[in-house]
């Protein structure tokens, strides 16, 4: 269902990056369920490139019962762009809920308007992507842009419209990031540092998907596959 769309983020980022592998720790970048009656996978990828120190990107395939592609890019530490964040989720044929953001690290009206204006028009060009649903694990006032697309919708919609959206807001990331001046005082690169951390600290704790990777791959695996590699500058609870 979404390979396609993870088909098109990697030839983007191949042909516009000059990627490396970025390390995923053992055991974490490919899973196969041996629970339940559907086999599930897990495959995760992760590159870095001068411009963007970790770029990640899952896919799990559960057949007909869950098709999931979830990525972030995290912009290196010298630019205090917001994050691209992907979460795009089918439930057999009953529930497709699709995410895509440009995840702000900062509130303030300086930062809305020099990230998050520009997406505007790209917002209002989907009408049909952008639902205002209600979110229920997250505080949307926090990590989210007021120009998320945030939809339940159907296959034929993912497959045009989402296809659509998501070339677009990869290709204005792409132009934000182009435009980017990186920063040099030690001070505004701290910030950005913390900043990405506290993402990664407030993402852990909320990830609605950590029930799903326990009854998929078990819990210990679970707990490994979110503060090893997805959110792997946030520190477990105790
Ligand atoms: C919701 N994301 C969800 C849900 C799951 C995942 C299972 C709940 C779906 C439901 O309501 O039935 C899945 N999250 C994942 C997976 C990973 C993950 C598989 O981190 C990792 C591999 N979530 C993100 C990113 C965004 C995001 C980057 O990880 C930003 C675009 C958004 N996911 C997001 C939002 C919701 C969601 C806004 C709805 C949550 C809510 O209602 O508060």
């Amino acid at each position: 269902m979404y390979k396609p769309f993870l088909e098109h983020l990697e030839s983007e980022l191949f042909n516009r990056f000059d990627l490396c592998d970025r390390a995923i720790p053992a055991g974490l970048e490919y899973k196969v369920s041996d629970r339940g009656k559907n086999p599930a996978t897990i495959q995760s990828w992760c590159y870095k490139c001068p411009e963007l120190r970790k770029i990640r990107y899952t896919y799990i395939d559960a057949g007909a019962s869950a098709q999931i592609l979830n990525s972030v890019i995290y912009p290196s530490h010298h630019y205090d762009l917001p994050l691209l964040g992907v979460d795009f989720l089918s439930f057999g044929k009953v529930k497709n809920l699709v995410v895509l953001d440009f995840q702000p690290l900062f509130q303030d009206e300086a930062y809305q308007r020099q990230y998050i204006e520009p997406l505007q028009s790209l917002h209002a060009k989907y009408p049909d992507l952008a639902q205002g649903l209600e979110m229920k694990f997250y505080d949307a006032n926090q990590y989210f842009s007021k120009y998320l697309l945030f939809a339940k919708t159907d296959a034929e919609t993912v497959a045009t419209r989402l296809f659509a959206a998501f070339k677009d807001y990869l290709n204005l990331y792409w132009q934000l990031l182009d435009e980017a001046k990186p920063l040099t005082d030690p001070e505004d690169i701290q910030r950005i540092v913390k900043a990405q951390k506290d993402y990664d600290q407030y993402s852990a704790e909320r990830d609605p998907a950590s029930g799903l990777f326990s009854s998929y791959f078990g819990h210990e695996w679970a707990e490994r596959f979110l503060y090893e590699f997805l959110f792997e500058d946030a520190m477990p609870l105790a």
